[in-house]
């Protein structure tokens, strides 16, 4: 972990002065490594939040930076014309002293935003009230970006959601077997080869112009909104990588797969994972009041299967990571990442017991959403 010492240096970098007062590490995101720190200057402390980029992840930081200040910018100037609180609503970044939107010391790369405070993060939740209301925030934050200009976003990381492509790497890294662990995950691989042609499917809706390609945020999952330590409403949507073109099907499956299930996405005893049909109704019924009449029929009629499907998908780059050796998601035992495969994967099954169900709450809630918009 980086030291005090590192941290308050970068911090020095943007302009912050004061004497440090707090200092603590954020371990819930797999990809960055994020800290507070808060300083103190004549009485009042500032807290800021810290984040070394992974640049093994996203290969160009300036072009990833670009992407965020301008997105953030737009949705503050929407959210105040809206009354809303911008300080509160989206992130704010800070630039270094010498203008820059991020820090590079060598090879790695550092950026700081404000600490929204009175806030936290759910990992895992039962709240449905909580849940409810990340559904309107996400479906909020789609709508106040329905007109950003689609052509200026960079892709930060190409073909984030292309299914068949996840698929196809799972393939390869059996097939090269880099690490020898393939003959452990046999049972596994079977299973999510005999999905392959669910994982078609979002695209083919695409390609037939059903679906329209969106401005989205790609990695909805629950500890990426912040909710406020009072209400315990969704206030903010954070961690803002991946907002690329996509489809609406990316944002309300990846929400649902971490946010209605009823474990930890590394549980390993896996009777206990399943699908809340109660979370499951609660974000649907806040994501469709928020957007039903934005979304086509073809959107609404596949959300149930969107919630599989992102499922499954991460289940894949869990396994593929897995079979790689752990070179991209943080891991805290070497069985980690094939801990997370068979949890995604029991999801899957279970999501695929409930289909019916999730698909009659869907068309309930639109229903009940279309009848309030009227
Ligand atoms: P990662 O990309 O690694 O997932 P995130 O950007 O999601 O990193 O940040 C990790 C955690 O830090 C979040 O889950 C949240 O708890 C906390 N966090 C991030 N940004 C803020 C912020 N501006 N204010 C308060 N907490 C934040
Ligand atoms: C990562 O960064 P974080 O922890 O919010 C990943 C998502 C996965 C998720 C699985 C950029 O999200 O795509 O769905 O882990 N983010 C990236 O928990 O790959
Ligand atoms: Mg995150």
């Amino acid at each position: 972990m980086e030291s005090l010492k590192t941290i308050i240096d970068v911090c020095r970098a943007f302009g912050i002065a004061g004497e440090p007062a707090d200092y603590r590490a954020f371990t819930s995101g797999h990809i960055n490594s994020t800290f507070l720190v808060a300083f103190e200057t004549d009485g009042q402390t500032q807290k800021y939040l810290v984040q070394k980029i992974n640049t093994a992840v996203f290969r160009d930081p300036d072009a990833l930076m670009e992407n965020i200040v301008r997105v953030t910018h737009y949705l503050r100037k929407r959210i105040r014309e809206q009354g809303g609180d911008p300080e509160r609503e989206t992130l704010h970044f800070l630039k270094t002293v010498d203008g820059g939107l991020c820090l590079r010391r060598g090879e790695t790369c550092w950026r700081i935003y404000r600490f929204i405070d009175h806030s936290f993060t759910y990992d895992l939740s039962n709240d449905a009230g909580s849940f409810r209301s990340a559904g309107e925030r996400f479906g909020h934050f789609q709508r106040l970006l329905s007109e950003y200009p689609i052509e200026s976003l960079y892709e930060t990381i190409p073909d984030f959601h292309n299914t068949p492509k996840r698929v196809a790497a799972l393939e390869e890294a059996a097939e090269a077997d880099a690490v020898g662990r393939a003959h452990k995950v046999q049972k596994e691989l079977s299973f999510a080869l005999a999905r392959k042609d669910d994982a078609e499917i979002a695209l083919r809706l695409l390609k037939e112009g059903k679906v329209p390609l969106r401005v989205t945020h790609n990695d909805t999952k629950l500890n990426n909104i912040l909710f406020d330590e009072e209400t315990k409403e969704g206030i903010c949507v954070i961690d803002l990588d991946t907002i690329m073109p996509g489809l609406s099907f990316y944002d309300f499956g990846d929400a649902i797969r971490s946010g209605a299930s009823t474990a930890m996405e590394d549980e390993r005893d896996l009777s206990k994972v399943s699908v809340s049909p109660e979370m499951f109704r609660a974000y649907t019924a806040g994501f469709l009041s928020a957007c039903v009449n934005a979304l086509t029929p073809d959107e609404i009629d596949h959300l149930a299967f969107s919630a599989k499907l992102m499922t499954y998908e991460c289940g894949v780059r869990f396994l593929t990571d897995y079979l790689c050796g752990d070179t991209y998601f943080k891991i805290d035992t070497p069985d980690h990442n094939l801990v997370r495969a068979r949890n995604q994967f029991k999801l899957v099954s279970e999501m695929e017991r409930m289909m019916p169900e999730l698909e009659q709450i869907v068309k309930e809630e639109a229903e009940k959403a279309k009848t309030n918009k009227e």
